[in-house]
């Protein structure tokens, strides 16, 4: 048992999303924080000692529970933490939507973001020889499935920003602090790819500035710099 929860950080991660959540829910957390290993970008197995899985954010609630799968963490603490604060779901409408969009940012979002982004290191990384049949593969791959279901996917986004002003409400919910993970990724991918979907480039703009946000991310970056 600790007196405050603890978040499992590892460097440039979706543990950016715990730690937003925490700000935002005005929780007072401690940060665990963790490098990558450099050659392979994994985590490092201290990391499967809180949680199996050894992925980060895994979070340690105040009487021990340990929380994986960022959208979980989401549902769980904004559920114990929550009331009264925006990310608060306002009826059951409202929680539906928010819940799909938990749901959504991990698996069809993100099925599509991660085999675009293996497309693009398998190219990069291809050994000599190799380079040139392997382009095609995964071009292939790429034409074909990821680039038009990561399309389908922002166009949809777009579309419920438009509507909304925030991702899933008009104010902000766990399904933001879920996808502007995802969006970050796909902008570091390739920037391009966010062009024709002017909602979201406004709405990512519009929740960087939010200071709960900018204490999570600076709070991130000085614990990885401590170790
Ligand atoms: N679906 C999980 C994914 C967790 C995940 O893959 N985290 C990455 C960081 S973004 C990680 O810990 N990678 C290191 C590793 O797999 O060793 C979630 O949403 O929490």
């Amino acid at each position: 048992m600790t007196s405050e929860i603890t978040v499992h950080y590892l460097e440039h991660s979706r543990g950016t999303r715990a730690l937003w959540l925490l700000e935002e829910l005005g929780v007072p957390y401690t940060i665990k924080a963790y490098k990558r290993n450099p050659k392979t970008q994994l985590a490092p197995p201290e990391l499967k000692d809180i949680h199996p899985t050894g992925k980060s954010p895994l979070v340690v609630d105040k009487d021990g529970k340990v929380l994986a799968e960022s959208g979980f963490i989401c549902k769980y603490l904004i559920d114990k933490y929550g009331k009264g604060t925006e990310l608060e779901p306002r009826n059951e409408q409202e929680r539906n939507d928010i819940e799909y969009n938990l749901f959504a940012a991990e698996s069809n979002f993100m099925t599509a973001g991660l085999a675009l982004y293996i497309d693009h290191v398998a190219v990069q990384q291809a050994p000599t020889g190799f380079s040139f049949l392997l382009r095609r593969l995964f071009n292939v791959i790429e034409s074909k499935y990821a680039r038009p279901e990561m399309h389908l996917c922002l166009s949809l986004l777009n579309d419920q920003i438009s509507k909304n002003g925030y991702i899933a409400a008009d104010h902000l919910t766990g399904g933001d602090i879920m996808y502007e993970n995802g969006i970050d990724f796909m902008k570091q991918l390739d920037p391009s790819l966010l062009d024709k979907y002017p909602a979201i480039l406004k709405w990512f703009n519009k929740v960087h500035e939010r200071p709960a946000y900018k204490r999570a991310v600076a709070r991130g970056v000085e614990s990885v710099a401590k170790l």
